[in-house]
């Protein structure tokens, strides 16, 4: 059978079941994280097939290059170009090719006849890099994650070569965040595509609009579906219109007003077709959240009203007040229209029956960023390169943080390292090209005693300090709260990282008394991040209300390991918004002296 790759989801990656009925001709939604993913799937099928280190290393040479570079990998290819790209030669090039024209990688056939492709899911497990999944596949056979979890459960992984009880209670672990996680899809993943599908619904002939609607509009860090609305007076004729969409692999079910389908991103999406006269009702239904929704039918109720999907009626006599837009459907309640990030009955809908929103901070409000690596650790972008890229979105300044010291697995600077980097900082400050100013700082490491990694005189001598807690995952409650405790303690940490480490779907964060935390943040005056990453998103939106409560000041950042992931920025403000922040409480949303008078050192 054909082999038809699938576009890099964050865990689940193979649907065989969409494989198994992909229609052709398909036409895959490709990108370059999408084509790096399969090229390095495909390195690690190599290598579990037992071929030589240099062949499979190739493709993953190939991966990490494709995610590097700049241009959209179509445009690329169209242009010719592939083999432009550092490490691709003619070989990848053509394979790169197929699978942007046909999602048909040459040769994986004859390696999936070794070892089964369902292989590289069992990798998307926490834990298990190609060489367990190899003990897995040749000592027992384990191909799939239910064989994993089947073979666990029958107390067979014990005893072999590198699955002592630590990994064994780990990969337990890894499958449960793994399941999760492929109930949910990372936001980053799903509003691209709820934006194309709206796109291609948008071109159909008698469609008024189409947006994306539920979880997605509301920027949740996961999102359950894609609930996409669409406004036209013809629904089947709409459906049958979906029914045919380049991006539907599959059709799972379809009504007069409302089709579900599986994408070409191995992702399921509902559409639903409502009359243009009611969009304002449909979009406010389906935007929920439920409990939102729930508050305000209980205060319409009070007031003698009724809302649904098709509008706010009078209860008695039943005539209809308002559906057409959003704005007249929360005036008839009584209500200001709030921005769809806050409505999770959370305190909004009070708010907006006294007239107001909250005043969220937004992308325009963004002068820079404080968070970056560079190749001087495990970076991928030059500190040239990052300067460029933050110059390109207008930032007024950049903050420098490579890993400090203790961090050595990623070459962490020495006190020499640091010299060099600054002095070449204050070589870019000087150009007077209108660039951003690059701030130095540095993300230090924080020990097992809440310790950081140089002494109080070489912290004095950066412009502000980064520390985040990158080890002891598994601490108990009070130890791994300690150390940040103490860290906050320490006036030359300005900022905590990341605070609860964690990654989604991935990685549990580290359990912590989050209120102890906030509260000494505020007495102390030390700044959290709010990570930007799609993954981390952390501090989390509860997290978030719970600093603004007490006043403390936050700082968006990216923590870009390349110059393209600035970009992420989008992510972390849509988080922002769900934690009710304002850009006054937003410490890179501040001019230049501002932002530094903020920092502790300062205050001090
Ligand atoms: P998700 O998909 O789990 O990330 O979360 P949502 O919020 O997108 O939930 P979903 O897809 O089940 O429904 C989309 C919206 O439709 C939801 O936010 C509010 C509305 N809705 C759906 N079912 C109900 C319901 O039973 N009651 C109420 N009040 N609203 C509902
Ligand atoms: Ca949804
Ligand atoms: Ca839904
Ligand atoms: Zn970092």
């Amino acid at each position: 059978p054909r082999f038809v790759w699938v576009p890099r989801a964050p865990s689940v990656i193979i649907r065989r079941d969409v494989l198994s009925r992909a229609p052709e001709p398909l036409m895959p939604a490709y990108d370059n994280a999408s084509i790096a993913r399969a090229l390095d799937d495909f390195g690690d099928l190599l290598e579990i097939a037992g071929e030589d280190r240099y062949r499979f290393l190739s493709y993953h040479k190939a991966a990490h290059a494709v995610l590097a570079w700049d241009e959209d990998i179509m445009s690329t290819a169209l242009g010719g170009r592939l083999t432009e790209i550092p490490g691709i030669g003619a070989k990848i090039a053509a394979t790169i090719e197929s699978l942007l024209k046909s999602g048909v990688f040459p040769g994986m056939d004859e390696v999936t006849a070794r070892v089964p492709a369902s292989v590289v899911e069992l990798m998307r497990v926490q834990g298990l890099g190609p060489k367990k999944a190899k003990v897995l596949f040749d000592e027992l056979a384990i191909a799939t994650i239910d064989d994993l979890e089947e073979a666990l459960a029958g107390g067979r992984l014990g005893g072999l070569p590198g699955f002592g009880a630590k990994t064994i209670e780990n990969i337990a672990g890894g499958i449960e965040r793994y399941r999760s996680l492929s109930e949910r899809i990372l936001l980053a993943d799903a509003l691209p595509l709820a934006e194309k599908l709206a796109e291609e619904l948008r071109a159909l002939p008698g469609v008024v609009d189409a947006t994306y609607a539920g979880s997605i509009r509301r920027m949740k860090e996961t999102v359950g579906d894609i609930d996409v609305l669409v406004a036209a007076d013809d629904g089947p004729a709409v459906m049958a219109a979906v029914r045919e969409l380049p991006i539907v692999t599959e059709v799972i079910g379809s009504g007069e007003t409302k089709t579900s389908v599986m994408t070409t991103s191995g992702r399921q999406a509902d559409v639903r077709v409502v009359s243009p006269e009611c969009w304002g009702a449909a979009l406010q239904y389906f935007t929920g959240s439920a409990e939102h929704n729930v508050h305000v039918r209980e205060i319409a109720k009070a007031r003698g009203l009724k809302v649904s999907e098709y509008g706010v009626f009078r209860i008695e006599g039943g005539a209809r007040l308002a559906c057409a837009t959003e704005a007249e459907v929360y005036a008839a309640l009584g209500m200001a229209v709030m921005p769809p990030e806050v409505r999770e009955n959370t305190g909004e809908i009070e708010l907006a029956l006294g007239g107001q929103t909250p005043d969220l901070v937004t992308l325009a409000d963004i002068r820079g960023d404080l968070h970056s690596h560079t190749v001087a650790t495990d970076g991928r972008s030059t500190l040239e390169q990052n300067r460029a890229r933050a110059a390109e979105l207008g930032y007024e300044y950049l903050g420098c943080t490579d890993h400090a010291y203790e961090l050595r697995m990623v070459g962490g600077l020495s006190l020499d390292d640091l010299e060099r980097q600054w002095e070449r900082i204050d070589e870019l400050n000087a150009l007077g090209d209108g660039g951003p100013h690059l701030v130095k700082g540095i993300e230090l490491n924080i020990d097992d005693e809440g310790g950081v990694d140089y002494p109080p005189e070489v912290l004095a001598r950066f412009d502000f300090c980064i520390a985040s807690l990158h080890h002891g995952f598994a601490q108990p409650r009070e130890q791994a709260t300690r150390r940040l405790l103490l860290a906050m303690e320490n006036p030359y940490v300005d900022i905590i990282g990341h605070p609860t480490g964690r990654l989604l779907g991935r990685r549990d964060p580290f359990d912590l008394d989050m209120e102890a935390i906030i509260a000494k943040a505020a007495e102390t005056g030390t700044i959290m991040e709010l990570n930007a990453h799609p993954e981390r998103l952390d501090l989390n939106d509860v997290h978030l209300r719970m600093a603004r409560k007490l006043g403390v000041r936050i700082a968006i950042d990216t923590d870009a390991h390349e110059a393209r992931q600035f970009s992420h920025i989008r992510w972390g403000i849509a988080t922002a918004r769900r934690g009710w922040i304002g850009a006054g409480e937003v410490l890179n949303a501040q001019p230049l002296p501002v932002m530094r008078s903020w920092l502790k050192r300062s205050r001090a």
